[in-house]
């Protein structure tokens, strides 16, 4: 059996490896091992200093979060640390690669803390909805002071070694090849030295300037009010901190495992794990394991507008080589000016250098008319108006072109890219990349894979996804793919519920209440007022006449009003404010509207309003599902939490329906149903989930 945690001798120092890949996560047995060899190490007379460290890439990186809502094994991770902590001979953490969560709190649980250049230690427990629950919350200020520990707790963000030798963290940063060395090296100074051992729960100097006041505390909780708008766990870790401040270090270590506990059981924790993992996975196709991937170092990006310019600045970033397509020199000025403006907003924000922007501009992006300067790229990726003869036209260009084996990519928001394959001589190398505006921004990409793409075509659409810091989605094609379909289906849900009572500014309150960070009426402005009347004209003719149609929207847009673009849409916006005042003119136009229909108007309560929604989201996903669209519920799940604001503490819509059990979702829907038959047709898999009594995850692989 492979040993998780083995010791080594080196003369008189005891190293104790961690080996348990990929991360070296604190499990069970990494838990045991390390309580185990360093009772060994700290009996044995010839062991005068213990080194602990990471084997292959990198320290520990916290806890083993696939152990988390599962009946604790002991030892406990605190338990572990509070040996190393009273070991009698000197113990020294030597980091390297990310020293995160659990194994940053090993690392402070040492006596010192030694790291190679180049590594990174961190808290960031927060973003998993927990706290550091392994003496993390009430070591911290006593190294660097509780406001300086509330910054990088309550962040969670990667502190590089440097820095956290400036703070305090660290105590040393080692210019060796490896952490054996380095900390070899730092514990021989410690053994000839005489170091004396420094326990960080014997340090008082820099929290007493804290305690007995509530500045930094009171502080920190009003900054929390605007940055972790629903959260839970942040307002534990103030408690927390606070905790260290004033309690002893004993009694803070208990509060601190109470407050860890309460985190563990929240539901956020699972929702914030479930995105975590289903994030990682969301790349790991079935079905693509092992297929090859085509070299990408030069693009086409055919059209040049916003969609376009976007795409074009995320692969220049990337280090693509980009050349943009426009049917005339004064379009392709404009495009090649929005690029320009784009990366200029980069340098402004220090996100890039002056020099870099002007090398990209000058030697990797250039601009043509003329397809034929296309004939040697790898990949194209066509941004131009969303109409399906328009398109054909471009992909007949492309054709004619493109050399052999390389990609065409249609940035089609809902379009059949089957269609558009089969207008081509080489339809196995279509295929769909669905960027969301704006796409230099916009972490989703939609990866549309048609009947006869090819599986090395998809490969390289994820590989691209990657290395434009994106996440790829695999989708099936269907009108709106994943996202945009579901969220046609729930959005219409909404203009309902806003015919038969309730205004638009309760739906958006209640959205937002949920977690969403914008209401769907100022999504609606913000995107412009005219997408979606463009959206219903084009779906007019093929709409089932047994649907409900709502027509205030129309009305809106009749009236000129397109949102925040032309200072009026659902909200009235002032010179320069984009958040919007709520307009009687528009409560009057949906009073008219009822009117016409003779609807009695009756009202919602926020709780009404979010399950109406959320239900339809969740019966159109499973549709999307059982069509094989999405291939695992995961894949909605980082659909909707990347393109469309789906609060990530909630894990998803398909996280969240399990988490509140798919036979309430259907319950709902039926009771729906029974008001608007047509609308509220309950999706078989979720019927067939419910009777088997499975839910989602079940169909996750
Ligand atoms: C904690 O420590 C609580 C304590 O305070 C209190 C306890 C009492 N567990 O991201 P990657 C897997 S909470 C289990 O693709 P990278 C990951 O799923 C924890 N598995 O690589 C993936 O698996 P697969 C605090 C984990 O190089 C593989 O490792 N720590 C864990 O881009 C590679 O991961 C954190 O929150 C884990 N803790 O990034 C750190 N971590 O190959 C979370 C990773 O099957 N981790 N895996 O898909 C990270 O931030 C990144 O993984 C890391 C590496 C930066 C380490």
């Amino acid at each position: 059996m492979s040993e998780v945690v083995r010791l080594e001798r080196h003369g008189d120092i005891a190293a104790i490896v961690v080996d348990n890949p990929p991360v070296n996560a604190l499990g069970q047995a990494v838990r045991q091992g390390l309580k185990e060899r360093l009772n060994e190490a700290a009996n044995d007379d010839a062991v005068r200093a213990i080194v602990i460290l990471g084997a292959e890439r990198t320290f520990i990186a916290g806890a083993d979060i696939r152990e988390f809502g599962k009946p604790p094994q002991p030892p406990s991770l605190p338990e572990v640390i509070e040996d190393m902590d009273a070991c009698p001979k000197p113990v020294i953490a030597a980091l390297h690669g990310t020293a995160l969560g659990g194994g940053f709190e090993v690392a402070l649980g040492c006596h010192y803390r030694v790291a190679l250049d180049g590594a990174k230690v961190g808290l960031p427990e927060v973003k998993l909805g927990i706290l550091p629950g392994a003496g993390g919350t009430q070591r911290t200020p006593r190294l660097i002071g509780a406001a300086k520990a509330l910054d990088m707790i309550l962040s969670g963000d990667f502190v590089a070694a440097e820095k956290a030798l400036s703070l305090g963290l660290i105590d040393e940063v080692s210019k060796a090849e490896t952490p054996l060395e380095a900390g070899l090296a730092f514990a021989r100074k410690a053994i000839d030295e005489a170091y004396p051992l420094r326990r960080v729960r014997d340090l008082e100097d820099e929290i007493l300037a804290d305690r007995g006041k509530s500045d930094v505390f009171d502080d920190a909780r009003g900054k929390l009010k605007k940055t972790a708008r629903g959260l839970f766990s942040p307002h534990k870790i103030v408690d927390a901190v606070q905790a260290a401040v004033e309690l002893p270090f004993d009694d803070g270590i208990k509060r601190e495992r109470e407050l860890f506990q309460e985190c563990v059981e929240s539901p956020q924790r699972a929702g914030l794990i479930h995105a975590f993992f289903s994030e990682r996975q969301v790349g790991k196709v079935p079905g693509l394991k092992g297929a090859a991937r085509r070299p990408l170092i030069s693009a086409g990006v055919v059209g040049g507008g916003t969609m376009g310019a976007g795409i074009a600045v995320s692969m220049l970033l990337s280090g693509l080589q980009v050349i943009m397509i426009e049917r005339d020199e004064e379009s392709l000025a404009r495009g090649k000016a929005t690029v320009d403006k784009i990366l200029e907003a980069s340098v402004k924000r220090g996100k890039l250098t002056a020099g870099s922007k002007a090398a990209v501009m000058t030697e990797s992006f250039s601009g043509s008319t003329d397809y034929a300067a296309l004939s040697d790229v790898d990949i194209v990726v066509e941004a131009v108006f969303e109409d399906m003869e328009v398109k054909k036209g471009v992909f007949a260009q492309l054709d004619a072109v493109l050399k052999a084996g390389a990609i065409l990519a249609t940035n089609t928001s809902y379009l059949d890219v089957d269609a558009l394959a089969a207008g081509t001589s080489r339809p196995s190398d279509v295929i769909g990349l669905h960027f969301f505006s704006p796409a230099h921004v916009m972490k989703l990409l939609e990866i549309v894979v048609g009947d006869q793409t090819a599986p090395e075509v998809v490969a390289t659409g994820f590989a691209l996804a990657k290395r434009l810091g994106k996440v790829g989605v695999r989708a099936g094609v269907c009108d709106g793919f994943i996202g945009n379909r579901i969220l046609a289906t729930y959005r219409k849900q909404i203009d309902y519920m806003v015919e038969d009572g309730a205004s638009p500014y309760e739906v958006d309150d209640a959205i937002r209440a949920f977690g969403f960070p914008m209401g769907p009426f100022q999504v609606s402005d913000l995107a412009g007022v005219d997408i979606g009347w463009m959206t219903r004209r084009r779906l007019d003719a093929t709409r089932d006449p047994r649907e409900r149609y709502v027509e205030v929207a129309d009305r809106l847009y009749e009236a000129g009003r397109m949102g925040q673009k032309s200072g009026a849409g659902w909200y009235l916006y002032s010179e320069g404010n984009r958040r919007g005042a709520k307009d009687p003119v528009v409560e009057n136009i949906v009073v008219q509207e009822r009117a016409k229909k003779d609807i009695e108007p009756k009202s919602f309560t926020p709780e009404q309003i979010q399950r109406r929604y959320l239900a339809a989201m969740i019966n159109e996903a499973a549709k999307v599902l059982e069509e094989g669209i999405a291939l695992r519920p995961l894949d909605i799940d980082v659909t909707l939490l990347y393109g469309y604001g789906f609060p990530r503490w909630r894990g998803g819509p398909m996280k969240y329906a399990d988490m509140v059990g798919l036979d309430q979702i259907l319950a709902d829907i039926r009771s729906y149903a029974e008001e608007d038959a047509f609308a509220w047709q309950p999706a078989k898999l979720l019927v067939d989930l419910v009777e088997r009594g499975e839910n989602f995850e079940s169909l996750n692989k």
